[in-house]
C-alpha cells in the first residue's frame, strides 16, 4: 500500500510496539497473569489498530481478535489488554467511546460486562454486543474507538448514551434495542428500537436528524413469520419512523442530489431473536462543516429498490461524508455484490467480495463525489481506516480474506459470520474513509 506521508490521514499499525517489549518495569505476573510468557500475549499477538490525525485531534481505531487461545475468560483479557496496550502507545491521552463486541456465544456476554465495568469503570464506552462468531474460530472481536481526550470532551451519559465534543462539533452516539427481548414482532422490535435511539438522543438535545450512520443487526434476519421476512418487516418499521423524520431539513448543510436524504446504514443479520441498533448523530453550527450522502454510480439506490426485495424499500443513504474544513469523514453503508439492484456472482464468494470491493472504490471515488456535488471530495481504498467483513458462510473466509488483502494491503479488519439480509449475498463489507480535501481539477463556469 502507498502511503504518502504528507499527504496521508491514517496510519495503520498491525505489529506491536516493540519498545513496549523491552519496557523495564512491565510486570508479567501482575500485568497478564501470565507466569511462564516471555511475552504476554497482548504484546505479542497483532494489534490491529489505526491512528488518524485530524489536526486538533486524534481519532483511533482498533480491530481486536485475541490470538492467544485458552478458555473465553483468557481470550476477553488478552483482547481488553490488546486495547490498553495500543491507548497506552499513543502519544496523547486517550479514551474509548465506542466498542461494538463480536461474540460467538451469547452465554460469554456476561464475563465481558464484568470484564469491561473492571476495566472502564464509570467510563463505560458505548458498548454493543452482537453474536457473530470471529471468522478466525475465536470467542470475540472488538472493534474500537477512541479520541485524545487533551483536546475532546467525552461524557458518558449512560449505557445508551456517549457524547464526544471537539472543535466546536458534538458526536453523539446512542443505541436502542436488546438482544434480549425477544417474543416480539420484528415489526414492534425495530419501531420500538427507533423510538428508544430517538429518545436517548433527545436527551441531550439532539434528533434523529442530526443521524448520519445506523447499524441494524436483526436476529434471524431472513427468517419468515406468518410468511413476511422479518427483514421486511424491518423496512416497514424503518419506513415508517423515517417518515415523520425531515432529514431533508437538517441543520447541518447537505448537499442536494435527488432524493438522497437517509442516513448511511449497516442491516445484518445475529444469532437469535433480538435487534441491536445503534447511530452516530452530529451537532455543530460550524458554518465548514457539510453532509454529503453518496449513492452508488453501479447500484439502484436501497430506497428505489424493486418491490420484489421489500415492499417498503430500506431506507439508508450507499455512504454519507462529513466535511469539517479541511477533513472528510466517509462512513460506507454494508455494502455487497449488487450490481443495479441484483445479486451478482451468485454462489461464488471471491466474485462476491471483488465487486464489493470495485462497488466501495467506485461509491468513494472523488468521480462520485464530483457527480453528487462536491468537486474537491474522494477517497480511494487506500484512505479507508478499517473494514469489518460479514462472511455467510464461515468456510469462505479464507478466500474472502485473501481477496480483501490483495486488493486493500493488510489493514485492520474484523472478520466475523453473519447472515446477510438477502439469501444470495455471501459476504457485506463495512469501512471508514478518510481525506482530505483537494483542490477542484476543474472550476465548472470558471467563476472563481
Ligand atoms: C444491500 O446493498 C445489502 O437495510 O440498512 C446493506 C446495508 C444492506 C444496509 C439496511 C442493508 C442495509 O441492499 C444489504
Amino acid at each position: 500500500m502507498t502511503q504518502v506521508p504528507a499527504e496521508g490521514l491514517i496510519s495503520h499499525s498491525l505489529a506491536p510496539d516493540r519498545r513496549l517489549l523491552g519496557r523495564r518495569g512491565w510486570n508479567l505476573a501482575r500485568d497478564t497473569g501470565a507466569a511462564g510468557l516471555e511475552f504476554p500475549p497482548h504484546l505479542i499477538g497483532e494489534q490491529h489498530h489505526t491512528v488518524i490525525d485530524l489536526g486538533s485531534v486524534k481519532r483511533l481505531v482498533m480491530m481486536v481478535t485475541p490470538e492467544g487461545g485458552g478458555a473465553f475468560r483468557d481470550e476477553a483479557w488478552e483482547a481488553v489488554s490488546t486495547i490498553r496496550a495500543i491507548l497506552r502507545q499513543q502519544s496523547v491521552p486517550m479514551e474509548v467511546t465506542m466498542q461494538t463486541v463480536f461474540v460467538r456465544d451469547r452465554a460469554d456476554v456476561p464475563v465481558l460486562e464484568l470484564l469491561f465495568k473492571a476495566y472502564y469503570g464509570e467510563r463505560m464506552p458505548l458498548t454493543l454486543f452482537v453474536v457473530q462468531p470471529p471468522c478466525e474460530g475465536r470467542g470475540l472481536a472488538i472493534e474500537a474507538w477512541a479520541v485524545s481526550t487533551d483536546t475532546a470532551k467525552v461524557e458518558y451519559h449512560n449505557e445508551h448514551l456517549v457524547t464526544v465534543n471537539y472543535g466546536d462539533m458534538r458526536w453523539v452516539y446512542a443505541s436502542g434495542g436488546s438482544l434480549h427481548r425477544e417474543g416480539r414482532t420484528a415489526y414492534e422490535q425495530s419501531l420500538e428500537a427507533f423510538q428508544n435511539l430517538q429518545q436517548s438522543l433527545k436527551t441531550v438535545g439532539a434528533s434523529f436528524e442530526d443521524v448520519v450512520r445506523v447499524w441494524l443487526y436483526q436476529g434471524c434476519i431472513t427468517e419468515e413469520v406468518d410468511g413476511v421476512e422479518r427483514y421486511r418487516e424491518l423496512n416497514r418499521a424503518r419506513t415508517d419512523f423515517f417518515a415523520n423524520i425531515p432529514f431533508d431539513h437538517r441543520r447541518i448543510p447537505m448537499a442536494k442530489n435527488g432524493h438522497a436524504i437517509y442516513p448511511a446504514s449497516t442491516g445484518i443479520g445475529t444469532h437469535c431473536h433480538g435487534l441491536i441498533t445503534a447511530c452516530m448523530a452530529l451537532q455543530t453550527n460550524r458554518q465548514d462543516v457539510a453532509l454529503l450522502p453518496l449513492e452508488n454510480p453501479l447500484q439502484v439506490s436501497a430506497f428505489d429498490y424493486p418491490k420484489e426485495y421489500s415492499a417498503k424499500s430500506p431506507k439508508f443513504a450507499r455512504a454519507m461524508a462529513v466535511r469539517a474544513g479541511e477533513f472528510v469523514t466517509t462512513w460506507i453503508s454494508g455494502t455487497a455484490s449488487i450490481v443495479n439492484s441484483e445479486t451478482v456472482f451468485k454462489g461464488d464468494a471471491v466474485g462476491q467480495t471483488e465487486q464489493t470491493l470495485t462497488n466501495i472504490e467506485k461509491l468513494i471515488a472523488p468521480e462520485n463525489f464530483a457527480r453528487l456535488g462536491w468537486e474537491d471530495a474522494g477517497a480511494t481504498l487506500d484512505d479507508l481506516a478499517k473494514i469489518h467483513v460479514y462472511v455467510k458462510h464461515a468456510e469462505d473466509f479464507e478466500k474472502v480474506r485473501a481477496v480483501c488483502e490483495r486488493r486493500l494491503g493488510r489493514l485492520p479488519a474484523i472478520y466475523a459470520v453473519a447472515d446477510v439480509c438477502r439469501p444470495d449475498l455471501l459476504v457485506e463489507i463495512e469501512g471508514v474513509a478518510f481525506s482530505r480535501i483537494h483542490q477542484p481539477q476543474h472550476f465548472p463556469g470558471g467563476d472563481l
